[in-house]
């Protein structure tokens, strides 16, 4: 989940006065940002760069505009502007991304193994159109240009297969899908514009842990059958039940967000053992159900990352 970005006191002290992309293609900055998370214990590292970093690299630049997020200097409308994205794209485009995993690797020693990820084709393709989380708006173009719709999504999967394929060669040792807004999908756009990508993806980039995270999702049984290894659960669904259900899968989560940004560390510690327990204390990956807004107490951060870590209680 989102680790250093957007809530690290420290991250947003070091991003003061950049922009994002100038940011995040600073290779320097990029990797003391990715390894910023270290300080409070986690097991794993993040490596610093957005889901739209691949729209800039497929030839689509973006600017992050304040309080709304990343917008496209020139949204997507018709099929050429389909057509101008590579779908292959070399990975000189993407070379900082590189570089930032070999140099993150060198800083880590082996110590913390090294994540990354990808915007799945449906949510990072409402940022192409500009339409983000607008759903209705993300449905009206779809239904208007369904064409230009179904090539977008398709050419951003075949990207991303390149993208993640080139950062596992490098020695990313798993990667996550992010599907943030498909969850409020009905089941047969769900079907469509999520699930089928995820299938392909998972089916074509393999040899690592994929792990498939999608915004509080309705529809888990489809979760499971995308060929993920790992899916990652919101606060809709048990955790407990999950396992019993799915015995062979692996989980994530999934401690709520609003917990993290309204409770007490006690609060934070208790919800966290809690949901260690509810893992069972394997095939489970102890984490929140979405990620860390702008003002959850660093205290909170730390109760949960010590209670993770403490596990199971003995016997
Ligand atoms: O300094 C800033 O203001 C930048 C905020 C920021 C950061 C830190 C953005 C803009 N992106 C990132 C990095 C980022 N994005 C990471 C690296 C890990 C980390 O945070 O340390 C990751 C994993 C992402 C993934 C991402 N970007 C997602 C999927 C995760 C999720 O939240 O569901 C999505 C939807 C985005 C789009 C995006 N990028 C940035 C913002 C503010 C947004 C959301 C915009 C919106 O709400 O529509």
């Amino acid at each position: 989940m989102r680790q250093a970005g957007r809530w690290d006191p420290e991250f947003n002290e070091l991003r003061a006065g950049k922009s994002f992309y100038e940011f995040s293609e600073d290779v320097e900055l990029s990797a003391i940002a990715s390894l910023l998370p270290r300080r409070f214990g986690v097991d794993a590292i993040i490596l610093f760069y957005d889901i739209t970093t691949l729209a800039v690299s497929m030839g689509l630049p973006f600017t992050l505009q304040p309080g709304r997020g990343p917008v496209p200097d020139r949204p997507v409308r018709t099929l050429a502007d389909v057509e101008r994205l590579s779908d292959r794209p070399d990975a000189d485009r993407f070379r900082h991304v590189l570089d930032l995993l070999a140099h993150v690797k060198v800083a880590l020693r082996g110590e913390l193994p090294v994540i990354v990820f990808a915007g799945a084709p449906f949510t990072l393709a409402t940022y192409c159109l500009g339409t983000g989380k607008d759903l209705a708006a993300t449905r009206g173009f779809a239904a208007e240009s369904p064409a230009v719709w179904n090539a977008l999504l398709d050419r951003i999967g075949s990207a991303t297969v390149t993208f993640l394929g080139e950062l596992i060669r490098a020695g990313a040792v798993a990667y996550q899908i992010f599907d943030s807004w498909a969850g409020a999908l009905s089941l047969d756009e769900y079907a469509a514009w999520a699930y089928a990508h995820h299938r392909t993806i998972f089916d074509l980039v393999r040899g690592v842990p994929r792990i498939l995270f999608v915004k509080e999702c309705p529809y888990l049984a489809e979760m499971i059958r995308s060929g993920a290894d790992v899916v990652s659960l919101g606060v809709r669904h048990e955790l407990a039940d999950a396992r019993r259900r799915f015995p062979e899968m692996v989980f994530q989560g999934n401690v709520s967000d609003e917990l993290m940004r309204t409770g007490t560390p006690e609060q934070v510690a208790e919800a966290t053992r809690a949901c260690v327990k509810a893992g069972g204390g394997r095939q489970h990956i102890v984490n929140l159900s979405h990620g860390m807004d702008r003002d959850v107490p660093v205290a909170n951060f730390e109760a949960f990352v010590r209670t993770a870590k403490a596990g199971l209680p003995a016997g």
